[in-house]
């Protein structure tokens, strides 16, 4: 039996991650940080599975203590504050964790148990503002990507940090011979998203919403719109806050958690080490997710329920992703099972049952 170590293991992809390597027979220890509140809600089903063990990527003495205990075939390192616009608010801390955390891994394999496959969440917010340009077929335009040969002009704290990270992997590989790889993953999301991400936030507020109007807003006078708010009536006797958002032009290649685990669990398996980007090869913007997210929902023109709020800008943005993912599908064979369109509405419909459920 292969064993994995996973920090990050609480996380988004820690959930897809520890399950899909359960299913391939793998026993599984997730590294998680002390809390004063539970923080495995999100492994609820598969606890009963797999081991956890207290850890902090941040402190190199119990990243190397956990390595040592468990004696890992395979370290998926997922741990990051992976918030970008938190980044600017808390820089060091997103440099400590997001680069030093992955230093401390690696440091600890080094010195522990150098043949330990190891993986490292490298992000396409790394690309920045770089994108590469090709005519297209036609010669009448342009088509704009970024792949493994793309430079990086990291525009976040966070980004930063990744850069630092992704060029230490690629020295402890070449260095010191770790089978070390990076995953330069495009933006993926799903029901088990961060809620302060942009495509859930969207999904938790429409599933509220509805929760929300199906007890005031079906009534012969209607709703009542401000800046602000919905009313129920005039007199706004129950009021729901709008949406609040940022800027909605950016550019992002969205694909699912789920596809994008199952990539890093393949680069593992192949023979050599190298660094891969994962992308659905399609970009959409914010206010195409919203289209598509509100029209699933039944609701109208989504115009009508956001309100833009300067504060959520950001002072660098990353405008436009859309990831070149042909390596990875050439040399790992490996493709998206999900579309943009299916992810939208597996998104809605959760978030749309959990509101009435939980009421
Ligand atoms: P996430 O939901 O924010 O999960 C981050 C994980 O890191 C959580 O388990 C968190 O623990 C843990 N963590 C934070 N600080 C830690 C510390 N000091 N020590 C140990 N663990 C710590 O992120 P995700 O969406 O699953 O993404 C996984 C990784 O891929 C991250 O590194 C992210 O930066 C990277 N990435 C994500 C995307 C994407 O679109 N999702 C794209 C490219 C790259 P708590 O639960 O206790 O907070
Ligand atoms: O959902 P986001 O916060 O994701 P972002 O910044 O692209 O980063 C995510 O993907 C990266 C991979 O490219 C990961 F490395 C990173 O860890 C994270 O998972 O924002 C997406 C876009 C941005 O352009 C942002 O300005 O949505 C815009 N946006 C507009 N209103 C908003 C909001 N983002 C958030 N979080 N909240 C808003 O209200």
């Amino acid at each position: 039996m292969k064993k994995a170590i996973v920090f990050g293991v609480t996380g988004q992809d820690g959930f897809y991650l520890s399950k899909l390597l359960m299913e391939k027979g793998y026993e599984v220890v997730g590294v998680v940080r002390r809390s004063s509140v539970d923080n495995t809600t999100r492994l609820k089903t598969l606890l009963y599975g797999m081991s956890i063990t207290e850890g902090d990527v941040t402190d190199p003495h119990s990243v190397q203590g956990v390595i040592s205990k468990y004696q890992p075939d395979e370290v998926y390192n997922l741990a990051a504050q992976s918030h970008v616009a938190t980044s600017f608010k808390q820089p060091s801390l997103t440099w400590n964790v997001t680069a030093g955390g992955c230093l401390n891994i690696l440091e600890s394999i080094r010195f522990v148990k150098p043949d330990t496959k190891f993986y490292q969440a490298s992000s396409s917010e790394m690309f920045g503002s770089s994108f590469t340009q090709d005519l297209t077929p036609d010669k009448r335009g342009f088509v704009k990507y970024q792949n493994e040969r793309t430079p990086m002009t990291p525009q976040s704290p966070y980004a930063v940090a990744k850069l630092a990270a992704h060029h230490m992997v690629r020295l402890y590989r070449d260095s010191y011979k770790l089978f070390a790889c990076s995953g330069i993953l495009m933006n993926h999301e799903s029901p088990m998203r961060g809620e302060n991400f942009v495509t859930r936030k969207i999904t938790k507020w429409i599933g509220a919403y509805k929760a929300w109007s199906n007890q005031w807003g079906d009534t012969w006078w209607g709703i009542f719109h401000d800046d602000e708010f919905i009313n129920s009536n005039q007199f706004g006797s129950s009021r729901f806050p709008k949406l609040r958002l940022g800027n909605l032009e950016a550019y992002r290649d969205w694909g699912h958690a789920e596809d994008y685990c199952r990539a890093m669990y393949l680069m593992m398996q192949h023979p050599d080490p190298d660094d891969y980007v994962i992308s659905t090869m399609e970009t959409h913007n914010i206010k195409e997710f919203l289209e598509l997210a509100f029209a699933h929902a039944g609701l109208d023109d989504y115009r009508r329920y956001i309100t833009i709020d300067p504060e959520l800008f950001r002072p660098c943005e990353v405008d436009y992703l859309n990831g070149d993912s042909t390596k990875a599908r050439k040399t790992l064979n490996w493709a998206p099972k999900h579309n943009f369109e299916s992810l939208v509405k597996e998104m809605v419909d959760f978030d749309t049952q959990e509101a009435k459920r939980t009421g």
